[in-house]
């Protein structure tokens, strides 16, 4: 067996740097230079781009027709810890030479699940501290980490949301073990994304406990992490369907109601994910608007959905007027808190040569490198700020200011709207606000 720890998984490609966007390199960034300064940040302080290890690491190609089409050498070591090793090896060697600062992981993407809780615990432990290593070496972190509560069969149900106490409790034990993993690494935030906390049918489902069920778990979660001394935001990471019928954290207006209702929100943010955003029938500025209004704007996960069809088909961002139009509302809501831009995307099921793993990193970092670029300009030069501001200048004095702090009641409303008349039609000028996206593109 090759040694572990020595072994070049990503042969032949080296680091990848910024070149500029006149370089033909397909190996080098053209937007993305980590170290520019837009918008009072760098583009590696505006963007904190994670990996996930899921997709990059894990993810074969399989899919309902048909085996995977990737062969992973590390899946092929039988021994549970020599696998997970090598396959750290990998991650680390992929995330330096793409010059990225964080990753992500679900528990078992980093280990194969043990038959019984304390053979995952223990199997979870030996990884964490190699991970240790490979992080000191390296300086890569972790933006979050997770626990994969829907693949195996004992969550078909549900997690935190089944009927069944039993399993609860299983996913509670999960979801200690995948916190103590994320606190060992010192993640900066913990993400929950209820894969099965959702129905397939109302016949069967009492949806209101479920739901409350589901905020018990998550307060004792944060009563758990809290005690142990974490200090980062736990993420909810909202999505309509898929693999439920429903699920229950919808979307981000959704998320910030729960939230509420179980007194989580002072602990807990939004992780917003670009293609769950377009199943819930919402655009993803739409969605970031909402979490900001809340200050919930926690973290992103990267990717783009397929507008043909209606499932997950995690495509790397490639779309500059759809990514520019989202880095509008990410500098309108003052970036990130605590979260960063993951990319949780796959390459095809057909982009099988080794380096298509970097074009698909490379091309997501550009085009939202290139959109913040547009972004910046449109709200710094463009018409665009006065127009947007200007919409509303009829609340920034006399009675519009007084409506605004709440100091004109419903008769005065009635005596102004009879002293002006009928109001005059003022455009919202929408196909102008969308030709300065273009012309700043
Ligand atoms: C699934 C999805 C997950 C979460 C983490 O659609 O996005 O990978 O990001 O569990
Ligand atoms: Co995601």
């Amino acid at each position: 067996m090759a040694l572990i720890g020595d072994k070049e998984y990503y042969k032949g490609i080296d680091d990848i740097k910024y070149e500029g966007k006149d370089s033909d390199n397909p190996l080098a960034f053209k937007y993305y230079n980590p170290d520019q300064v837009v918008a009072g940040k760098t583009m590696r302080e505006h963007f904190k781009f994670a990996v996930a290890y899921w997709h990059s690491f894990c993810g074969t190609g399989a899919d309902p027709f048909g085996p995977g089409t990737i062969n992973y050498s590390w899946d092929q070591i039988a021994d549970p810890i020599e696998s997970a090793k090598s396959k750290a090896d990998a991650a680390f060697e992929f995330i330096t030479k793409m010059g990225f600062d964080y990753f992500c992981f679900h528990d078992y993407d980093l280990v194969r699940e043990g038959s019984t809780i304390a053979e995952s615990e223990k199997r979870l432990s030996t990884i964490v501290e190699y991970l240790k290593e490979k992080k000191a070496a390296s300086g890569v972190k972790l933006l979050w980490g997770t626990a994969n509560c829907f693949s195996n069969p004992r969550y078909m149900n549900g997690a935190a949301t089944n009927p069944n106490f039993e399993v609860v409790a299983r996913a509670g034990a999960q979801v200690k073990m995948a916190l103590d993993a994320t606190m060992a690494l010192n993640g900066e935030n913990y993400v929950f994304w209820g894969g099965r906390e959702g129905y397939m049918s109302l016949l069967n489902t009492d949806l209101k406990r479920e739901v409350e069920h589901m905020g018990i778990f998550l307060q004792k979660a944060r009563d758990y992490a809290r005690a142990q001394g974490f200090k980062g935001t736990f993420f909810i990471e909202p999505k309509p369907a898929e693999p439920m019928k429903h699920q229950y954290d919808f979307d981000a207006a959704t998320v910030v109601g729960f939230l509420h209702q179980f007194g989580l929100q002072d602990d807990f943010k939004i992780n917003l994910e670009v293609n769950h955003a377009t199943l819930a029938n919402h655009t993803m500025q739409h969605e970031i608007a909402v979490a900001a209004s809340h200050g919930m704007m926690g973290s992103i996960d990267a990717n783009r959905g397929d507008y043909q069809n209606g499932w997950d088909t995690d495509q790397f961002p490639n779309n500059i007027t759809e990514v520019t139009e989202i880095m509008i509302e990410f500098l309108k809501a003052g970036g990130l808190q605590g979260g960063g831009i993951n990319f949780d995307a796959k390459i095809r099921r057909n982009s099988t040569d080794l380096e298509d793993i970097f074009h698909a990193h490379i091309g997501g970092a550009d085009t939202f490198a290139r959109a913040l670029l547009i972004a910046d300009k449109i709200l710094t030069k463009s018409p665009y700020s006065k127009m947007f501001t200007d919409r509303y200048s009829s609340f920034d004095s006399g009675k519009g200011k007084a409506f605004e702090n709440g100091e004109i009641n419903f008769e005065e409303l009635f005596e102004i709207a009879k002293s002006i008349g009928e109001p005059e039609l003022i455009s919202g000028k929408q196909e102008l606000f969308e030709n300065i996206i273009n012309q700043y593109i």
